[in-house]
């Protein structure tokens, strides 16, 4: 059989690169802490997302979990079962109430037309999620939280690198949480970062992240550790060298990909954002088994015995998880239901071999031929 193909591929650096960003470390033996190179990273993310302002954690999770937190919410929040477990989890446990808001079927994220409906006097946030590097319609969500006077929230974990008008995604909203895990975009190995505009909720998060501590004998307030170490921060300061090549070789696979793919019936892909400068973070492709002739789930079964690792990203819903059993009703998203019984993400990393995107498309458009 040839080669196995993951879902992903850490993008790393060449490892001579990476030896020599953190020589100094050996010299310094500065290992954490708030050190120089997590400063430079900070400061080298602040001018690349395009933000006002941005404080980096231990990963994207923490971002999420201390930002809900530094806004000292309370009662519920408006937010998307299309998501990875992190999006949900972080709002439990800060003891708020999701309430789930369906997606739309273009491009997955929260269906704006259904939050108003949502809204009650308990409602205190939204927290969308920009699935799969996809921007959500932040005009509109700005709009409702504005008239309603909720906090916004982004998951943008998915969206390192994409603008939208001219603008870093991370700027729109209150927060913004970006994770920078081995399997994404741009990795710090762990890691991830809150992109923000107000000095107060800065410094809550600070505090959050770093025990409270604002000098050797002051201590603010209760916090946790959420500081990123000195190492993650140069594999980010080494893969931020690299970024812009990354997203271009992304490009060039999804759009092979889409060639491959386009116009065949029962596969349905994200659209092309207007207004929008992508960062091709996943390929996520939907089967309606009626049109294509073959389900999802035999898709990726095939592509399996292919030794082809591709993922039910984001299946299943978080709000059918276990953990929850019988605390939400997953019919009132019917949408987000429909999509994860049906989607497929494609391995996708900068790396990726075009060849082996038509070993991939092959044995998609095969399983199509057999019915
Ligand atoms: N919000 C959203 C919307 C998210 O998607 C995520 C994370 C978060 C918040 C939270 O951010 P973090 O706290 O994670 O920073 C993966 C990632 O662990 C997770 O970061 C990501 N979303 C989620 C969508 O995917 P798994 O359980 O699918 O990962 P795993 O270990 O199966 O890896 C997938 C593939 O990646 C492997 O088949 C090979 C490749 N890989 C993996 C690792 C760990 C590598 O090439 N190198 C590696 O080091 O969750």
């Amino acid at each position: 059989m040839s080669h196995r193909i993951l879902v992903t591929r850490s993008s790393m650096p060449a490892y001579e690169e990476y030896c020599e960003e953190i020589k100094d470390i050996w010299e310094s033996h500065w290992l954490t802490n708030m050190g120089s190179k997590h400063n430079l990273l900070q400061q080298k993310l602040l001018q690349y997302l395009d933000v006002d302002k941005i404080d980096l954690v231990t990963n994207g999770h923490m971002a999420l979990e201390l930002s809900i937190q530094a806004l000292n919410l309370q009662g519920e929040v408006i937010t998307t079962p299309f998501t990875f477990a992190s999006t949900t989890h972080a709002i439990v446990r800060n003891g708020l109430t999701p309430v789930f808001c369906d997606v739309n079927p273009m491009d997955f994220t929260m269906d704006v037309t259904k939050i108003e409906a949502l809204i009650t006097d308990k409602t205190c946030a939204i927290i969308p999620v920009h699935v799969y590097g996809n921007v959500c319609n932040v005009e509109e969500i700005e709009r409702i939280a504005r008239k309603y006077g909720l906090k916004v929230i982004y998951d943008a974990a998915h969206t390192f690198g994409v603008r939208y008008k001219g603008r870093g995604i991370g700027s729109y909203g209150d927060v913004s949480c970006f994770s920078f895990h081995a399997t994404k975009v741009f990795n710090t190995i762990e890691g991830g970062a809150v992109s923000f505009h107000d000095d107060a909720f800065g410094h809550a998060l600070y505090n959050l992240k770093n025990f409270g501590i604002r000098g050797p004998e002051i201590v603010e307030s209760v916090g946790t550790n959420a500081k990123m170490n000195e190492f993650s921060a140069a594999m980010g300061l080494c893969n931020l060298r690299h970024i812009d090549a990354e997203i271009a070789k992304r490009e060039g696979i999804v759009l092979h990909y889409r060639s491959r793919l386009e116009g065949v019936a029962g596969i349905q892909f994200s659209p092309i954002q207007r207004d929008t400068q992508p960062n091709y973070a996943y390929f996520p492709v939907v089967f309606d088994e009626k049109r294509f002739g073959a389900s999802r789930n035999e898709v990726m079964d095939r592509l399996a015995a292919n030794g082809i690792g591709a993922r039910k990203y984001f299946y299943p819903l978080t709000n059918s998880f276990d953990c929850f059993h019988g605390t939400y009703d997953v019919y009132q998203t019917p949408v987000a239901l429909y999509l994860s019984k049906r989607v497929l993400t494609l391995p996708l990393y900068a790396d990726l071999e075009l060849a082996d995107v038509d070993r991939i498309c092959d044995v998609i458009l095969q399983c199509k031929n057999e019915t």
